[in-house]
């Protein structure tokens, strides 16, 4: 089926959702924000991100689907967090391609103003491939959403071609650590690493998300090493608006 023609058509019909995954501090008690996640109600079935994210990038509708899901991420926190008296963080991730919209950062102010949401607790989830292919366009991009006083996660790292230096070249806040090392932090070696990386990140005074923590081993580690956000199946899956009302806040 073509996805790229459908997809701004399935923009105006309202058939992206969010689903949201709780994330948890060090002590794993009271759920502190949300990554927002992207699906789509394709027929009856519900399209994960790696089914169309590319599509949207290739074709461009990358642009309006990620203000779409700015505004609609942000405007749901704010919801949440009014109608419960909160101050729950919300993470959303960017794709490369958005660090090129000179008018981003606009459209991101007035989300911000037309919610009244506070900007410390919005962060934006950027890949290293995001940095890796643009750099000096990326380091003013991250520096002006610093300056709305935004925070910035480096996602995925420890997978792929993670690189020490990105994180003094970058204005980074926050290193999510890639589920993949939490999967297999029982083994020797990858144990030894995720202990360096914590101790690395640290003392470079950068936020640690742990993601993938799928069993108390490694949510129990994640509590040794003073990480300081957890995310996982062994506390909650993302999940969609109606069973985070109803079962998380
Ligand atoms: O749950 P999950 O299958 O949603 O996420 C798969 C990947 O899709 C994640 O690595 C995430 O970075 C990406 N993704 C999820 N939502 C969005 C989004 O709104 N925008 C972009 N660019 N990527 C997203
Ligand atoms: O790349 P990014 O980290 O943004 O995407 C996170 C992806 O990992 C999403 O597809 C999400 O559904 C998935 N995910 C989140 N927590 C877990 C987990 O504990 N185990 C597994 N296997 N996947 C997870
Ligand atoms: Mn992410
Ligand atoms: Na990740």
């Amino acid at each position: 089926y073509q996805i790229e023609a459908n997809l701004l058509g399935a923009l105006k019909r309202n058939e992206f959702v969010l689903h949201y995954q709780p994330v948890y501090p060090t002590d794993g008690k009271q759920v502190i924000g949300f990554e927002a996640l992207i699906r789509w109600n394709f027929q009856n079935t519900l399209l994960f991100p790696d089914s169309f994210i590319e599509i949207a990038e290739c074709s461009r509708v990358i642009f309006e689907l990620g203000r779409w899901v700015i505004t609609q991420a942000i405007a749901q926190v704010a919801y949440w967090n009014a109608k419960h008296n909160k101050t729950l963080s919300v993470s959303i991730n960017l794709s490369a391609l958005q660090l090129s919209d000179s008018s981003l950062i606009d459209f991101i102010k007035t989300v911000i103003d037309t919610y009244q949401f506070p900007a410390r607790l919005i962060e934006f989830e950027l890949t290293e491939t995001a940095l890796l292919e643009h750099d000096n366009q990326s380091i003013a991009f991250m520096s002006e959403l610093n300056k709305l006083g935004c925070r910035i996660a480096l996602d995925d790292f420890g997978s792929g071609f993670s690189s020490v230096a990105h994180l003094q070249n970058f204005p980074i806040d926050t290193v999510k650590l890639d589920q993949s090392l939490m999967f297999v932090c029982h083994e020797t070696k990858t144990l030894a690493l995720i202990k360096g990386l914590a101790a690395m990140l640290h003392s470079l005074d950068l936020n640690i998300v742990a993601e993938g923590i799928e069993n108390t081993e490694s949510m129990l580690l994640c509590q040794q090493l003073n990480i300081q956000r957890m995310q996982g199946y062994y506390f909650s899956k993302p999940l969609d608006v109606k069973t985070i009302e109803a079962k998380v806040l």
